[in-house]
């Protein structure tokens, strides 16, 4: 659904003749997918995938699959084959949308940047390790961290605080407890910030920016760290700034190997699915981070302005307090292009 939203709202913005059009291949593929095939995605899915520019993806996730077995068999195949390993979530606090925090957020904006190809999702690990039997089986599931992993992550990191308001990088870890890969982490960030020296650094525990996020958001630019970690404080991200509806996110392959990814943060929330009510805005503001790695910035902000009026004085959805369907949203963002 949201999807499909996204596309109607690209569609309308190339039909405006300036100079650019999306040619799209849909692939059908997720739990239903799996329900008929037992595979999650085409076999053949990555070579297909590498023939487009960018990738839109909804969501995965639903009762019929484990969700370990739908995660891994098609979000993670493709972040991971295709080294998508810079995940980018703005955190935004968007006009007319209510916050949970009791304060003023107008200037309230940070991003969530999360390593994506290893840490706690490096998938290393086993089951029946003692082969001692039931009521006493053994799992062990194991994090990677690399020198160059980390380094890559925390560079793209620091070059994003350079084009910011406020050139500030925290590094999030639980290196006292986490005492080998991620003091590994926080070796290589006081080694990367180094070459950085007009970029503010500050290295914190885990569980005390959660809450930072809370208390003092407003001492936040850019947020690096791990895999798990990134994806909570995320959605916790989101979460403050009124609804987890709302938040974009870009899975990066900068070097252009591999064609990047564009998601909404959200997943394929069953409860809602189907019924017309999503709240479109996270895929659309995905699609403003997909018209910016496509080359089109100008564009990219022109939707992103247009989202900004719509979630200031048009239809929300019930996420956000309103009562309009997804159309409903979807249409007043490209009536707000047009005007
Ligand atoms: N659009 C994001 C999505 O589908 N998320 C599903 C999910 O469970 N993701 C967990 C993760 O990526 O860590």
């Amino acid at each position: 659904e949201v999807i499909a939203a996204g596309q109607q709202v690209l569609e309308a913005m190339a039909n405006g003749s300036r100079g650019y059009g999306f040619e799209w291949i849909h692939y059908p593929w997720g739990s239903a997918y799996y329900a008929e095939h037992g595979v999650m995605m085409d076999p053949k899915g990555l070579e297909m995938l590498q023939e487009s520019d960018a990738i839109y993806f909804g969501a995965v996730g639903w009762e019929n699959v484990p969700d370990h077995t739908s995660l891994w068999g098609l979000r993670l195949n493709i972040t991971q084959n295709f080294d998508q390993w810079a995940n980018i979530r703005p955190v935004k606090f968007l006009p007319g949308i209510e916050s949970p925090l009791r304060m003023d957020t107008s200037a309230l904006d940070w991003i969530v940047v999360r390593e994506n190809s290893e840490g706690e999702y490096a998938g290393l690990g086993g089951r029946n390790l003692s082969g001692r039997g039931p009521g006493y089986e053994v799992a062990v599931q194991t994090a990677l961290f690399t020198e160059t992993g980390c380094e890559r992550i925390i560079r793209f990191a620091f070059d994003l605080a350079l084009t910011r308001d406020v050139p500030k990088v925290s590094s999030v870890t639980k290196s006292n407890a986490q005492q080998y890969g991620m003091v590994l982490w926080d070796e290589v960030f006081r080694r990367v910030a180094a070459d950085y020296p007009e970029v503010e650094t500050e290295s914190v525990l885990v569980d005390a920016m959660s809450a930072r996020f809370v208390l003092a958001p407003q001492s936040l630019s850019v947020v690096v760290a791990s895999n798990l970690f990134a994806d909570i404080l995320s959605d916790l991200g989101s979460a403050l700034a009124g609804s987890l509806g709302l938040a974009a996110s870009a899975n990066l392959n900068p070097e252009r190997r591999f064609p990047s990814m564009f998601e909404p943060v959200h997943g394929s929330a069953p409860d809602i699915a189907g019924r017309g009510i999503s709240n479109p805005v996270g895929a659309i503001a995905s699609a403003a981070l997909m018209l910016d790695h496509l080359g089109l910035p100008g564009e990219a902000r022109r939707l992103e302005a247009a989202i900004g009026s719509v979630t200031a004085s048009g239809p929300k959805t019930r996420d956000v307090g309103g009562a309009a369907g997804t159309q409903e949203v979807t249409d007043a963002v490209i009536a707000a292009l047009a005007q």
